[in-house]
C-alpha cells in the first residue's frame, strides 16, 4: 500500500512529505493507521544528527496513537479496530529483561530497532524501490506503519487520538519517572531540570504523588506560569541563579531527595546530582545528550550517599503501564490538555521542530 510520511533525508535538512510504499504486515506484526503524532526533543535530536544511532532517510516519530487495521498471521493480543499506542519501548514478557522485574528496557527487538529495521531485517516503507528506514520502531511521521505486536498498548477506543499521542513518550516518561524510577514519595523536595514536553509530565508526577517543595528549573522565563499550573512551588532561573546548586540547597535544607534532568546537558547532569541531598538524594537523567558528551563529577559526591540513576520512557512496561496512564486521563488524574499548545498537519511539521527550537510550544501533535 502507500502512506503518506514526512521523510528525513539527512541530518539538519528540513523533512519533506512523500508518498512512500509499504509493505504489510509480516508474522507478528500489525498494520496501523496513525491518527495522530507528537513531536518530541528526541525527534529534532535524532534529525540534528547528533544521535550516534541516527540513520537517514528515515521515517522519525514515535509518540503516536492509531487504529490497527491489519494483523500478521500468529497475531493473539490485537484485531483490526483496535485502539493502540506504538512503543519504542516494547514489552514482549518473556526475554531476560523483561523476566527480571527490574527493567521496562525490553530487548527482544533492539538490535533491529536501533538499525532501523523490523525484527527480520528488513525495511517496510520504501520509495521508489529504495529502502526508507524505520524510526525507534514506530516511525509515527507516517500515516500507515507496520510494527510488532509486542509494541503496541492497546487502548481504550473512547480516548481521543489527538491527546493520548503524548502518553506514547513525553508523558509517560515524565511520570513515570517519578512514580515508577525514582519512585518519590509524599513529602520529598523536588528538583526538575528542564520545564518542556517531559519536565512539565515530572512535575505533574511529583504533585501526584505528593511531594513537599517542586524546584523548576528553565533558561525560558516563560516556562514559569505554566509549572506552577502543575504544581511546580519554586522557579529558578539559572540567569538570575548562577550557582544554581547553591540556590538549591539553601531553598531545601542542604539539597533536594530527587532531581530529574529533562533536558539532555551534561552540564545540568551534574547539577542536578550535586543539587541532591548528602547521604540519600537520588538524581534521574531523562535527557538525551549528543554524541561524544559525557557526564563528571567528583566522585565524592556518591561515596557521600547520592545516586545516580537514569530512565527511559518512566520505567514503564508499555503493554501493562500504558493503558493505566490513558485511563489516568479519561479520569481527569493528569491533565494532558494544557500541555498541547500547537495542532497541525503534517505538511506543516517542521514548523512544529521551529516552535520547540524557539522555546514557543510544549508539544505539537501532527493531527492527520
Ligand atoms: P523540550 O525542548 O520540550 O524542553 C527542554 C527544556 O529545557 C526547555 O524548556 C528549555 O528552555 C530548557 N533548557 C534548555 N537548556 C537549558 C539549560 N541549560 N538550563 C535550563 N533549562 C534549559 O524537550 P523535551 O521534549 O521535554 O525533552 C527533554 C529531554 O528529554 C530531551 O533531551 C529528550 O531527548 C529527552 N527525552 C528522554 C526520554 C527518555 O526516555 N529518557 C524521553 C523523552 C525525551
Ligand atoms: N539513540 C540514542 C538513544 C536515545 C535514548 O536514550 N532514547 C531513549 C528514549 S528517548 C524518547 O524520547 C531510550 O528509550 N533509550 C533506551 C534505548 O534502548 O534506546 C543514542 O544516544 O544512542
Ligand atoms: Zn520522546
Amino acid at each position: 500500500m502507500k502512506t503518506k510520511a514526512a521523510v528525513a533525508w539527512k541530518a539538519g535538512a528540513p523533512l519533506t512529505i512523500e508518498t512512500l510504499d509499504l509493505d504489510g504486515p509480516r508474522p507478528g506484526e500489525v498494520l496501523v493507521e496513525v491518527m495522530a503524532t507528537g513531536i518530541c526533543h528526541t525527534d529534532y535530536y535524532t534529525l540534528s544528527g547528533a544521535d550516534p544511532e541516527g540513520l537517514f532517510p528515515a521515517v522519525l516519530g514515535h509518540e503516536g496513537a492509531g487504529i490497527v487495521r491489519e494483523v500478521g498471521a500468529g497475531v493473539t493480543s490485537l484485531k483490526p479496530g483496535d485502539h493502540v499506542i506504538p512503543l519504542y519501548t516494547p514489552e514482549c514478557r518473556q526475554c531476560k529483561f523483561c523476566l527480571s522485574r527490574k527493567t521496562n528496557l525490553c530487548q527482544a527487538i533492539r538490535t533491529t530497532q536501533g538499525r532501523g529495521l523490523m525484527p527480520d531485517g528488513t525495511a517496510r516503507f520504501s520509495l521508489d524501490g529504495k529502502p526508507v528506514l524505520h524510526y525507534m520502531g514506530t516511525s509515527t511521521f507516517s500515516n500507515f506503519i507496520v510494527a510488532p505486536e509486542i509494541a503496541m498498548a492497546k487502548i481504550r477506543e473512547d480516548a481521543p487520538f489527538d491527546v493520548v499521542c503524548y502518553i506514547g513518550c513525553g508523558v509517560t516518561t515524565g511520570i513515570g519517572a517519578v512514580i515508577f524510577t525514582a519512585k518519590v514519595e509524599a513529602g520529598a523536595n523536588v528538583a526538575v531540570f528542564g520545564l518542556g514536553g517531559i519536565g512539565l509530565n515530572v512535575i505533574q508526577g511529583a504533585r501526584m504523588v505528593g511531594a513537599d517543595k517542586i524546584i523548576g528549573i528553565d533558561l525560558n522565563p516563560e516556562r514559569e506560569a505554566m509549572a506552577r499550573k502543575f504544581g511546580m512551588t519554586h522557579f529558578l532561573n539559572p540567569k538570575d541563579h548562577p550557582n544554581i546548586v547553591d540556590a538549591i540547597q539553601q531553598l531545601t535544607d542542604g539539597g533536594v531527595d530527587y532531581s530529574f534532568e529533562c533536558i539532555g546537558n551534561t552540564t545540568t547532569m551534574r547539577q542536578a546530582l550535586e543539587c541532591c541531598h548528602k547521604g540519600w538524594g537520588q538524581s534521574i537523567i531523562i535527557g538525551v545528550a549528543e554524541a561524544g558528551k559525557e557526564i563528571s563529577t567528583r566522585p565524592f559526591q556518591l561515596v557521600t550517599g547520592r545516586e545516580w540513576k537514569g530512565s527511559a520512557f518512566g520505567g514503564a512496561r508499555g503493554r501493562t503501564d500504558v493503558p493505566k496512564i490513558v485511563d489516568w486521563y479519561m479520569d481527569r488524574k493528569i491533565n494532558i490538555d494544557d500541555l498541547i499548545t500547537h495542532r497541525l498537519k503534517l505538511e506543516d511539521i517542521n514548523k512544529g521542530f521551529d516552535l520547540m527550537k524557539a522555546g514557543e510550544s510544549i508539544r505539537s501533535v501532527v493531527v492527520y
